[in-house]
């Protein structure tokens, strides 16, 4: 079991400053996804896959479990990069469905805790495979792939709606122009439904997307020495009908002054004031091929569920 590191601890606070830095003396404020997810942001997302709310996980998995051994059969890599791998289950559908081609697992991670438990546990349930861990952002980890078979790069989730169409076109090309003919792309992308049921699942009635949402504020303060009170803070779910996203925001719930002793800052908030803390792009079916035609790939498959929710592509180079 190998765990490269390509975002090293400091790498990962000049990334952090960076981007606070530019987020936050912005107007409109905002703060990039990637810093929801640490220790405890990993582990409420965990949470969040399993709300009644929450359907891309569920929708996904199932899609999973009935194309797996098409993908399997189409594709026949050797070795499977999963970006964003974090620590879910659906990792285990594709292992056995590709196990008679596979020698390599890749998971791919930014959050370097998530990462290590789930390739020692991946490691030992799976002893034929050499499991090789990437620490790092997605975007630029395609960069330092180990070398060496026929590969497939799964990308599930939804999470390709983190990113506004500029870099989305830049990560499909980049990730196209790193694979070889042959070699395959497994796609998740969320699907535009109604308005209602897309900002159910990203504000559930328990509050836990509200927690994730918030968490991004205790990241600063344990990092940045910031003085942030998440409590004073609301999280918001809009749905943004032109681009056809979801922002999770975090909305000031008085005009308050913040210190940030890491970025040396002071930023001060209106009352109603938003941050916008991700957004999660939803797509259409022949708007999501045409991007990854344009990207270079060739689309073999769509698959999506019956309820039109999600759709899981299976593209080749
Ligand atoms: C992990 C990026 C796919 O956008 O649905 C869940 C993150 N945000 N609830 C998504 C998320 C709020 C999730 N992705």
């Amino acid at each position: 079991m190998i765990v490269d590191v390509h975002l090293r601890p400091e790498d990962l606070d000049a990334k952090l400053r960076e981007d606070a830095r530019r987020g936050l003396t912005s107007d409109p404020k905002y703060l990039l996804p990637t810093w929801l997810y640490d220790a405890r942001g990993s582990e409420l997302f965990d949470e969040i896959t399993r709300l009644p709310e929450y359907y891309p996980t569920r929708t996904e998995f199932a899609l999973l479990r009935q194309h797996a051994a098409d993908f399997a059969d189409a594709a026949r890599p050797e070795m499977l990069v999963e970006l964003g791998s974090g620590s879910s289950e659906k990792t285990h559908v594709l292992l056995d469905a590709l196990e008679p081609y596979l020698h390599t697992y890749v998971p791919q991670d930014v959050s370097e805790p998530a990462l290590r438990s789930a390739v020692a546990r991946l490691a030992a349930e799976y002893p034929n495979l050499t499991v090789h861990g990437v620490v790092g952002d997605f975007t630029d980890s395609l960069a330092h792939l180990p070398a060496g078979g026929k590969r497939a790069i799964a990308f599930l989730g939804g999470t390709i709606g983190n990113l506004v169409p500029s870099e989305r076109a830049q990560f499909l090309a980049g990730t196209a122009a790193i694979l070889h003919p042959g070699e395959w792309l497994l796609l998740g992308a969320g699907l535009v439904i109604d308005r209602d049921t897309l900002i159910a699942a990203y504000d559930d009635a328990a509050g836990v997307t509200a927690e994730f949402d918030r968490n991004v504020l205790r990241v600063l303060n344990a990092r940045l020495g910031a003085d942030f009170d998440p409590a004073r803070f609301v999280h918001r779910a809009v749905w943004d009908p032109e681009n056809e996203w979801i922002e999770m925001r975090l909305e000031a719930t008085e005009a308050m002054d913040v210190t940030i002793p890491g970025l040396d800052l002071q930023i001060s908030f209106a009352e109603g004031e938003q941050i916008r803390t991700e957004i999660s792009a939803k797509f259409r079916l022949v708007g999501i091929s045409q991007e990854l035609a344009d990207a270079g790939f060739v689309v073999r498959h769509e698959w999506v569920d019956p309820d039109g929710r999600f759709v899981l592509l299976a593209a080749s180079r």
